[in-house]
């Protein structure tokens, strides 16, 4: 049973509150905060948002998201509830202890990996994106749904269900899309401005990625990485790669896709996905990560072989399991 009330009436009783998604944002975390602002604001809350890094261009077309703070660093006063939006865990969303200490946390998620880290968890493992959640909540609440509020919801269906491709493409995904089109969604504008406004740079990195395509177990895993150099060489960045690994997935064949890039200086941001029934959520899980059951993701230390030896090794074990 998810429990609104609390949520609703921590969302109601708050003095301030900051809204915040996890590093490296996706377009459900970006989509579900927007909305949420929009939908706050207009009810004429003090409300915020603050993420650890930048909103990624492909969703800056988005209104209110030159509000996004970014930084390690939030020193506003008057604060004293932050709404955590997608992330599975505190950790993700990249700040120290400061930022949480006399602030009670909201942790709003689908996540099955979900570790209950806020005060409150309003949790829906079902929900096609943490936005469809947004979207209950606003209701609960009483509050409008903007147009610039359905289109950010929109981004969030949109991105989570791989363009309604993936498991998360239900008919409650298809139904919310509609209700968030009528409420003033641009589908094709919207669709234009995330899949169809590549840089330059997007596209050399993704030669320099396409590249380093290898197959493994029987051709039942496919592997992608970028590195430091080949950002480098075409001016693209960590943010130019979502999306990459769908190519690896999309091999005939393939069960199991894995992108690797660098995190830090010392470790790798390593994402899964899984075309069939391959769990590579327990997967991510079994590598200190999380996600879903069909995509998910963990950050390992050491070098790339290092890394990558380890992430074979445990691809392998969990196909040959389901093999
Ligand atoms: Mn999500």
């Amino acid at each position: 049973m998810t429990d609104w009330g609390k949520a609703c009436e921590a969302i109601r009783e708050a003095r301030g509150i900051v809204l915040t998604t996890h590093c490296c944002p996706d377009g459900d975390g970006i989509g579900s905060q927007i909305a949420l602002y929009h939908a706050l604001r207009d009810a004429g809350r003090n409300v915020y948002m603050h993420n650890r890094d930048r909103v990624p261009r492909i969703y800056r077309f988005l209104s209110g998201t030159d509000h996004v703070g970014e930084g390690e660093d939030f020193t506003r006063k008057g604060i004293d509830l932050i709404i955590s939006l997608d992330a599975g865990s505190r950790s993700r969303l990249g700040f120290s202890d400061i930022f949480f200490e006399g602030r009670t946390l909201l942790d709003i998620d689908h996540h099955a990996s979900n570790d209950r880290f806020g005060d409150i968890n309003l949790l829906e493992i079902k929900a096609c994106s943490t936005g469809a959640i947004v979207f209950d909540l606003i209701g609960h609440l009483g509050l409008q749904l903007s147009p610039a509020a359905a289109s950010a919801l929109y981004v969030t269906v949109l991105t989570d269900t791989s363009c309604f491709r993936n498991a998360a493409t239900t008919a409650d995904a298809f139904e919310l899309a509609a209700r968030l089109i009528r409420a003033g969604a641009e589908p094709w504008p919207i669709a234009r401005e995330v899949y169809e406004s590549s840089s330059r740079e997007l596209l050399k990195l993704l030669l320099h990625c396409l590249g380093t395509i290898a197959l493994h177990d029987d051709g039942r895993s496919a592997w992608l990485h970028v590195n430091t150099a080949m950002y480098e060489d075409t001016g693209g960045g960590a943010q130019d790669t979502e999306g990459f690994i769908e190519y690896a997935r999309s091999l005939q064949g393939v069960d199991i896709a894995v992108f690797i890039r660098p995190e830090t200086q010392t470790s790798w941001k390593v994402t899964f996905r899984a075309k069939y029934d391959t769990d590579v959520g327990a997967l991510a899980v079994s590598l200190g990560g999380g996600g879903h059951h069909h995509a998910a993701g963990c950050t390992m230390r050491g070098t790339f072989d290092e890394v990558q030896g380890k992430v074979r090794h445990a691809v392998s074990a969990l196909l040959a399991s389901t093999s």
